[in-house]
């Protein structure tokens, strides 16, 4: 209860709190202010002494320019060149599990192409029955499934293997979104196609320069990977593949063909290419690790965190994340205040959902010290998220992919956060 709100009679303070109070369960309410003289409450403001804008001003809604740094960023010296490079979603900002398409992070190895939907075309070729040749509207024809997944870069949080080294959530965690795919299953595609009894593996590639050419185990193929047109509702954006991209659920997200143009069903994989051993793990003992496409159970604190800071000091806290799996559902996640020490189980706001985003909560009351905030998943295989020291004791400190250790932030007295690591 914050000190304002003490002094005030039960039923006006009810009235003030009683919302939050409904839903917080663990920690009273006491972000509620005080009645007192305020502009804002007591004079006509601009806005409503005037009109606001008619229903054929924004034919497509952007968000309000007051979200104007809610935004994809890039790191400038991480490559070479804007082109083939990669941007990070602004997890810090938001809330939820859907990442809206339009700050979703981009991957692209020769740049963001643009094709119609009148000259797309899909080839299914290869050891099959009958090569078979897709057409747009010939895909719209299949029945379709609607799946939520997330589609998480091998590369998210590869700079921080050495080191804290990015001073935020959007770059230690930003390579990663979660969105509702309208598809057809790659499944339906291939039985039209008629796979042949010695077949054990596609070869996917995308109609952009790069082509991005991939292999992936005919068993997957066969299982939950999806030919996706729509996105959270809506056409693909360009940046994301349109018109088709792949969708290969809980595996990394190099093997998520955009602008999809050719899937050969193979006997063997196609794995000389430079692309393929890219993503591969050096460990520690200078052996490679390869052929690692399921992506590990991980989750980030969201906020508080380097670029969202505690702005109104000590009191109710929501302290809140994102967890996931590519093994499964996420089963629990634990936060630490005290970097590991102590934990204590966070509040899914639903129940973990195969292979997407999971939203957690831990509402605090704080007491204003400073905290070592960390947060660690926990997966239905029953996997649970290792430290970064764990991971280093098999991986070493040169790896580039698959961190997925442990997040600390450092939330200091004066709310600031910064990104620090614990012995
Ligand atoms: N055709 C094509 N597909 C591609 C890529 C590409 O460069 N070209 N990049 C891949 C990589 S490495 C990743 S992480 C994901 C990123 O998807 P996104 O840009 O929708 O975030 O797309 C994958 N699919
Ligand atoms: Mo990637």
């Amino acid at each position: 209860m914050s000190d304002d709100a003490k002094g005030m009679a039960p039923s006006r303070r009810q009235f003030l709190t009683g919302a939050a109070a409904a839903g917080a369960g663990a920690v009273a309410a006491g972000a509620g202010r005080a009645a007192a003289p305020d502009p804002l409450i007591t004079e006509v403001q601009d806005w409503a002494s005037g009109l606001g804008d008619g229903v054929d001003v924004t034919p497509y809604g952007l968000p309000i320019e007051y979200e104007s740094d809610v935004v994809r960023r890039n790191v400038e010296w991480l490559t070479a060149d804007t082109i083939s490079s990669i941007n990070f979603t602004p997890i810090h900002a938001l809330d939820g599990t859907i990442t809206p398409q339009g700050c979703a992070f981009e991957r692209h190895h020769s740049g963001a192409i643009e094709l119609r939907k009148e000259d797309y075309r899909l080839m299914i070729n290869g050891l099959v029955d009958t090569p078979l040749v897709f057409t747009y509207a010939d895909l719209e024809r299949f029945p379709r499934e609607n799946r939520v997944y997330f589609c998480e870069c091998a590369a998210n949080s590869g700079m921080e293997w050495a080191g804290a080294q990015l001073n935020g959530a959007q770059f230690t965690h930003g390579m990663i979104h979660n969105m509702e795919y309208s598809g057809v299953p790659l499944r339906t595609l291939l039985e039209e196609a008629g796979v042949s009894p010695q077949s054990k593996w596609v070869y996917v590639e995308g109609a952009d320069a790069s082509s991005n050419g991939r292999s992936i185990p005919l068993e997957k193929a066969m299982d939950d990977v999806l030919v996706a047109f729509k996105a959270n509702g809506e056409a693909l954006r360009k940046e994301h593949g349109y018109p088709v991209r792949l969708v290969v659920p809980g595996w990394e997200g190099n093997l998520w063909i955009k602008w999809l143009r050719r899937v050969e069903v193979m006997d063997q994989p196609v794995e000389s290419r430079e692309e393929t051993s890219k993503y591969t793990d050096t460990l520690a003992n200078g052996i490679s690790r390869k052929w690692t496409w399921e992506m590990d159970a991980k989750s980030v604190i969201t906020s508080p965190s380097p670029q969202a800071p505690v702005t109104h000091g000590k009191g109710p806290l929501v302290i809140t994340g994102l967890a996931w799996s590519g093994r499964g559902a996420i089963s629990g996640v634990d936060v630490s205040l005290d970097g590991g020490k102590t934990w204590q189980q966070a509040r899914l706001a639903a129940p973990g959902a195969d292979k997407a985003l999971t939203r957690f909560y831990l509402d605090i009351n704080w007491d204003g010290a400073e905290m070592l905030l960390q947060s660690r998943a926990r997966d239905t295989s029953g996997y649970v998220q290792p430290t970064k020291a764990q991971l280093r004791e098999v991986r070493g400190l040169n790896s580039i992919y698959h961190n997925n250790a442990i997040q600390t932030w450092w939330v200091k007295a004066n709310g600031e956060a910064e990104n620090v690591e614990v012995s």
